[in-house]
């Protein structure tokens, strides 16, 4: 009877959740929050607080006591973990960890008497890891797009261009800023493949999905690009462990976990994966047809692809799809934190943003616009301090009328910028924290044109961490883990409403306007 344990390695917070693959059913979750669990790392939201340059680093060994935590609480919950059948996992992309060449030999031998932080502590030759909110490495994005021919260059190879948080540009930074310590690093992982190593007790392969946010693998090979390698940092191929399948089973669990937890000698670990591709198999979207808008702190769209289609624009990125071909993801940043800012200078609260509250606006907002860049966006690119605001005469901002631009100018921005896929999504499946709010999702259902459906799962990383175990160590078909996992939720489906289409024709017209004039384009 497969039982299988989806594990994800996010930016707050390390969960677990437990699927019993025969009758269909979650057993059980359990989440491990760095704000509430581990406060005495001093990292509340994930990150170490004060980073300057643009320097985003978290500190690996609080990932690594946050995984005991999880399996001391799994242990101590109604979950046999000696049933666990297989393992996967997830991690927040792009995020990089630096060990020296003893790290192997020291996770093959994993003391169960001793805890991972004290074992691991010492063979870190970069003590904290610079994740994805990292914006440091403008410099070396652009050397490295400048090495290989260009920007539009790196985007055929890698799937992207030269992208700030993409592990390639922090690799290169690290290399050139500490190179003693450059040269005494073995290997470099990813969040991901760092945490599936620790579970399989040996240094493990980075999977195509998590691989492909590195500006480092050819899509098409599905190795590492030479060019990509020398454009990046000296002796590099030698430090990166291999590029392989996500579904490949890394081998057992190690013993560590078999004699402190009661894992079962058998379960099998298969390699973990980014979390926005785990999410696309956890929203049974990892066929291509589906849309998901996942809004989280920042936002994200996505879906599979086929083939490999890259964004002109630059601002898209094509990942490893686990379940095989390809996806795209495009991030926005000003996301919640856009929604938070709003809600709090208006002195607003949810309820404000939900379908009674927009009910005090008209659709369109009689032509009222918000371009909703409250800080740097990356999709579009521009350095913005603050929402630019076209149309409105003096006194016109009441709260009601922000928060509605606001929600209209986000979608309409994640309408325009994501064209590029070339996908006419018939419904649209929306995840994340402000997914719940009805006026939310009725506005990304009537600025998009089609139904918006949720479903039930609440992570759907960890959720898809667990079926891709479930699929590639145990067979189980990926048709009846959609079956029993990612059903919409009953009654959650919204259409969009009467009339509304042509407002939104004509608002996408002003606002992609009023884009080009307040951030003009090189060409504009
Ligand atoms: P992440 O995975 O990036 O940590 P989540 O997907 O958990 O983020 O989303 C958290 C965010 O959801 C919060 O920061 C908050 O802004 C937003 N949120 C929570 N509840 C609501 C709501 N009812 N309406 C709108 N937004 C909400
Ligand atoms: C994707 C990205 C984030 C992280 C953190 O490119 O940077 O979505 O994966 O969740």
């Amino acid at each position: 009877m497969p039982t299988v344990l989806g594990i994800d390695s996010s930016t707050q917070s390390v969960s677990a959740v437990v699927l019993d693959t025969v009758a269909g059913t979650i057993l059980h979750e359990e989440s491990i929050s760095f704000a509430d669990d581990l406060p005495d790392y001093g990292q509340p939201s994930g990150f170490i607080p004060g980073g300057e340059n643009g320097e985003v680093h978290s500190d690996p060994l609080m990932w690594l006591d946050a995984l005991e935590l999880l399996f001391e609480r799994l242990a101590a919950s109604e979950v046999d973990l000696s049933q666990i059948a297989s393992i996967a996992g997830s991690g927040q992309q792009h995020g990089s960890v630096y060990l020296d060449e003893g790290f192997a030999d020291t996770v093959q031998g994993l003391d169960p008497g001793r805890t991972l932080k004290s074992q691991i502590l010492s063979h870190l030759t970069r003590q904290t890891a610079p994740i994805w909110m990292d914006t440091s490495t403008g410099p070396e994005c652009a050397e490295i797009a400048k090495a290989v021919g260009g920007n539009a260059e790196v985007c055929s190879r890698s799937g992207s261009i030269a992208i700030e948080r993409f592990t390639g540009p922090q690799i290169r930074r690290f290399a050139r800023m500490s190179y003693d310590s450059w040269e005494l690093t073995g290997v470099i992982h990813l969040v991901s493949s760092f945490m599936a190593s620790i579970l399989a007790g040996q240094s493990v392969a980075i999977d195509h999905g998590d691989g492909a946010g590195m500006n480092l693998l050819n899509l098409a090979s599905g190795d590492w690009d030479h060019d990509l390698l020398e454009a990046t940092a000296p002796d590099l191929r030698g430090k990166l462990p291999p590029a392989q399948p996500s579904a490949t089973v890394a081998g057992k669990v190690s013993a560590f976990f078999v004699e402190k937890y009661g894992l079962n000698t058998e379960c099998e670990v298969v390699l973990f994966s980014g979390d926005n591709p785990c999410s696309l198999v956890g929203m049974g979207a990892s066929r291509p047809g589906k849309v998901v808008i996942s809004l989280g702190t920042s936002d994200t769209l996505f879906a599979a692809m086929p083939e490999p289609r890259t964004d002109p624009n630059g601002f898209g990125h094509v990942f490893g799809n686990p379940m095989g071909g390809f996806m795209s993801l495009i991030c926005f940043l000003n996301g919640s934190l856009a929604r938070e800012r709003v809600k709090e200078d208006f002195g607003l609260d949810w309820s404000d943003f939900d379908r009674e509250g927009l009910a005090r606006t008209p659709a369109g907002n009689e032509g009222r616009l918000m371009l909703p860049f409250f800080g740097a966006e990356i999709t579009p690119r521009v350095e913005s301090r603050d929402a630019v605001y076209q149309g409105w005469r003096e006194g016109q901002r009441d709260p009601a009328s922000v928060a509605r631009a606001l929600l209209e100018g986000q979608f309409l921005n994640m309408k325009v910028h994501s064209r590029w896929l070339g996908v006419a999504p018939e419904t649209i499946y929306l995840t994340g924290g402000a997914s719940q709010n009805d006026g939310i999702a009725q506005t990304v259902a009537n600025v998009f044109g089609v139904p918006v459906s949720r479903l039930r799962v609440a992570g759907s990383a960890a959720l898809g961490a667990a079926m891709r175990a479930a699929h590639a160590a145990c067979g189980v078909t990926l048709e009846s883990l959609e079956e029993a996992f990612c059903q919409p939720e009953k009654g959650s489906t919204v259409t969009p409403e009467e009339g509304v289409g042509e407002i939104y024709t004509g608002l996408e017209q002003k606002w992609v306007s009023a884009l080009h004039e307040a951030f003009p384009l090189p060409n504009d």
